[in-house]
């Protein structure tokens, strides 16, 4: 009996040292101490014998379910600490590695140009708009005095959209901020100080053009604005702008549609590496009066300017940037000279 007990606590010893997984372990221990185990089927036999024997051979089997049952809760702390010891290994770092870099983003040239001018313009009390950039025929050509048959309002010259609005005209991708500051004139009383900046689009595409390109509009209106109103204005933001006092600047008769008189600004640096060459900058005029009407005013009393200048130019020349699409081409190569 105590041999075939010891043989027993031996056979289940060996038999949980063999269980690497505590599943197989389980199974293990109800061989020996399940409903049907080893142990169990031994005291169940007990039924069998006298009260004596019965006394005796109880007290064995039970010393030997206590030692199985000691052999299983070592093995049992065991395999927990092997499973630790396993992730501890797995999930472990290595502090003495080097640190992984992370590159430093930056704010791209034209975002930083955009932030930079209306900040100026900011000091100075203009206000600014915001618009779509799907447009109506009326806010982006009927309302700014575009004949019917003007060469801007072509399929060759502006992106049209497979939509209509509701008198049936043809939707259009802006190809000027003129629009948003109709729809801002129209929902404003003068004085009206205002800058429009926003994406454009034109059917255009070489070193000074890209189908996509950003706008910079400038308007006040009031009763007594002239023309030396926006010299004064524009000269003083170019000064800002490329942070030099030494730049000149004229006007040359121009013609736009939405101006009557027109004059482009040409602008040259008087000092430095750069001086000495006049560069176009911007169109600009005295709103035309029937522009001025289509915004709800009257032309006899209310008077006043309008510029438009492209971003990317201004952006061009403060950064020494010759071809434009450099701006759109994505290459960090480019770009990280900016950060
Ligand atoms: C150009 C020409 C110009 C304007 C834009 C303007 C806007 C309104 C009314 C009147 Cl709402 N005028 N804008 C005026 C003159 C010229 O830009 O080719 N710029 C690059």
């Amino acid at each position: 009996m105590t041999s075939d007990l010891d043989r027993l606590v031996e056979q289940a010893r060996s038999a949980f040292s063999a269980a690497v997984q505590s599943a197989a372990l389980e199974n293990e221990k109800a061989r020996f101490l399940g409903k049907s185990g080893a142990i169990t089927e031994r005291l169940k036999a007990l039924a069998g014998l006298a009260p004596e024997q019965k006394r005796d051979a109880g007290a064995l089997i039970n010393a030997a379910k206590g030692s199985i049952e000691r052999l299983l809760a070592e093995r049992r702390q065991a395999l927990a600490e092997m499973r630790l010891d396993q992730q501890l290994a797995a999930e472990s770092i290595d502090v003495t590695l080097p640190g992984r870099a992370r590159s430093v983003g930056a704010i791209h040239p034209i975002a930083r140009t955009w932030i930079r001018i209306e900040e100026i313009f900011r000091s100075i009390g203009f206000d600014f708009a915001e618009g779509p950039e799907i447009e109506t025929d009326w806010y982006n050509f009927t309302a700014l005095n575009s004949p019917e048959n003007h060469p801007a309002r072509s399929m060759q010259d502006t992106f049209y959209v497979d939509a209509h609005d509701g008198e049936g005209r043809p939707l259009v991708l802006r190809p000027h901020t003129s629009p948003m500051q109709v729809r801002y004139a129209r929902t404003h009383t003068p004085p009206i100080k205002v800058i429009a900046i926003g994406r454009c689009y034109r059917v255009d595409n070489d070193a000074t053009h890209s189908p996509m390109f950003h706008q910079v509009e400038g308007l006040w209106l009031d009763e007594n604005i002239s023309f030396a109103d926006l010299k004064a204005v524009y000269t003083n933001f170019l000064r800002c702008f490329f942070e030099t006092e030494e730049l000149a600047v004229r006007f040359r008769p121009s013609y736009f549609p939405f101006t009557e008189p027109s004059a482009e600004i040409d602008m040259m640096f008087t000092n430095g590496a750069r001086k000495g060459r006049w560069l176009e900058i911007s169109g600009s005029g005295q709103v035309h009066p029937n522009v001025v009407r289509n915004f709800g005013f009257d032309p006899e009393r209310i008077i006043g300017f309008a510029f438009g200048s492209g971003l990317e130019r201004l952006a061009m020349l403060r950064y020494g940037v010759d071809d434009l699409r450099m701006f759109f081409d994505g290459d960090l190569r480019f770009l990280k000279q900016f950060v």
